[in-house]
């Protein structure tokens, strides 16, 4: 059987220059299930691919919330077609009859223990609508596959454990993984990450320190016996606090980590008690921000601006936040997706009308109760924002700021990732002036 799958094509990211891990590890889980499978994996981001290029008989498609309507509309195509599509992943599983409307199958959950019947399924015509994910202990996964794509890649992706032990409102995969951390055996990933190609790895866990501090420095003591790799990854600011923190730490940096994604998420403790982030900040989470940057690791944190609890003002504090730490800012509007705790309390206030298209996070989908913090208003603060945090001297200051521990591995890895989000952002940036001409001629808000 030709079996087809793709990673959709994002609103307005461009070319992410990260080989897209659903396409290595499906692809791999297929190959485990039936090697005679012939497969042919598709990075939409990279290379513009119609319906007319599937070689496959079977259509697999990953569905974000941003995703949804692109792969909707390739999914129908597909199928006027004659092919048949199975639609999985995040979105698929928090919205599967949604989902069903394009697909002959979907698949809702983990794909572990559904994939294999879906495609002896499909080989014997038998395929159903629905197929159940369980989750599964971690172990024995399959080692993704080299899928050679041909692409501007500069990172790829491990992962070492599934599900989160905090509790945030906004968050979809904790719900999809987990309350509980599930963890791959050491020794497997080690292995796994030692002998694929690629020497600078993104580390997709939702959390890079676990909820194990033993476990994490065994994790990265076998890491760093093998050969020398650069990698980053998100890791709450909890975790490096205390004397614990400073061995799981350290261990971190021996093993190549060279930057931390935290979700600082505001820095209004009300809208951070709303949200029931604080658990993952910690007592002290500048301290906590002091001490990774001092171990030569840069530091980029999330902020997500725009919810219903803050006002414009966060806007300019998340500038001077950027400033006073000297850290990269990842700023996000806040986005309700569907299967979260934040979507059912906002869904009465979703602007009519909107796609998913527009739950990408540069765009604001909801009404503000502060009339002046209209959507419009703040998507204008929001790329006022980007342009300010991703100024040429800000990205230069913040590099200067990191210890010469680093240099000139951290400096160098931190800027080939900011260079693409800058040009994705300016290209999302672009987009908006283009639909909202007006409102972009404005002169831009005032700065202190
Ligand atoms: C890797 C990753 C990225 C990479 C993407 C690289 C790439 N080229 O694909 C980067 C860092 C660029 C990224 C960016 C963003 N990301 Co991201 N990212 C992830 C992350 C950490 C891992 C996803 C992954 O690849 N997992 C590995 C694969 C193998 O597993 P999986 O996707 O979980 O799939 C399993 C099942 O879902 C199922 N499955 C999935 N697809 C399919 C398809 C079929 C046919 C079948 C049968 C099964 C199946 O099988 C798998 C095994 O069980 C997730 C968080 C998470 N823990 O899931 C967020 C996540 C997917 N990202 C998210 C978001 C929002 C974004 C951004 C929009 C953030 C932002 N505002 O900037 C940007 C978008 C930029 C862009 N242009 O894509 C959200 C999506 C939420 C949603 N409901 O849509 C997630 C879930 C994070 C979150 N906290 O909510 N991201
Ligand atoms: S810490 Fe991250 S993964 Fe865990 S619940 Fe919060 S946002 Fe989700």
């Amino acid at each position: 059987m030709k079996v087809t799958l793709i990673s959709p094509e994002f609103p307005f990211s461009g070319r992410v220059p990260m080989v897209p891990p659903i396409l290595e590890y499906l692809g791999a889980l297929t190959l485990r299930e039936d090697p005679e499978v012939e497969l042919q994996l598709v990075d939409a981001n990279q290379t513009r691919f119609t319906p007319e290029d599937v070689r496959g008989e079977l259509v697999g498609l990953s569905v974000w919330t941003a995703t949804a309507p692109w792969v909707y509309r390739f999914a129908d195509a597909c199928r006027a077609r004659g092919l048949r599509v199975v639609l999985g992943g995040i979105h698929a599983s928090a919205l599967p009859d949604e989902a069903a409307l394009h697909a002959d199958a979907v698949v809702v959950g983990e794909a572990e223990s559904a994939w294999g019947e879906v495609l002896r399924d499909a080989a014997s015509g038998r395929l159903r609508a629905r197929y159940d994910g369980v989750r599964l202990p971690l172990a024995g996964l399959p080692t993704p596959i080299d899928a050679k794509l041909r692409g501007q890649y500069h990172f790829r992706a491990f992962f070492t454990m599934r599900g989160c032990p905090y509790r945030c409102s906004f968050c979809t995969v904790r719900r999809f993984f987990g309350d509980d951390v599930r963890y791959r055996p050491v020794d497997e990933v080690a292995a796994e990450v030692e002998a694929r190609a690629g020497s600078v790895w993104f580390n997709g866990d939702d959390n890079i320190w676990g909820a194990d501090p033993d476990r994490a420095v065994a994790l990265f003591d076998a890491i760093a016996a093998g050969r020398r790799r650069s990698w980053y990854g998100f890791g709450d600011l909890r975790s490096v606090q205390g004397p614990e923190g400073e061995r799981v730490l350290k261990a971190a940096r021996r093993s190549g980590l060279y930057s931390v994604w935290a979700g600082w998420e505001t820095d209004s403790a009300a809208t951070l008690a709303g949200f029931r982030a604080e658990g993952k900040q910690g007592k002290d989470r500048v301290e906590a921000v002091k001490r990774i940057q001092g171990e030569g690791i840069e530091v980029v944190l999330f902020t997500m601006l725009g919810a219903r609890e803050d006002g414009l003002d966060a806007f300019q504090r998340t500038l001077e936040l950027a400033d006073r730490l000297r850290v990269g800012i990842h700023p996000v509007l806040a986005t309700p997706l569907p299967g979260t705790e934040l979507y059912e309390a906002y869904r009465p206030y979703l602007v009519p009308g909107l796609g998913w298209e527009a739950f990408t996070g540069v765009r604001a989908v909801f009404e503000h109760p502060d009339p002046a913090a209209n959507p419009e208003r703040r998507e204008r603060e929001y790329h006022e924002l980007v342009r300010e945090l991703f100024r040429a001297s800000r990205i230069v200051d913040r590099l200067r700021a990191i210890p010469r521990a680093g240099f000139p591995r951290t400096h160098l890895l931190s800027l080939m990732a900011a260079i693409p989000m800058k040009v994705a952002l300016g290209k999302a940036r672009a987009e908006w002036q283009a639909t909202h001409a007006a409102a972009a001629a404005e002169p831009p808000p005032p700065r202190a």
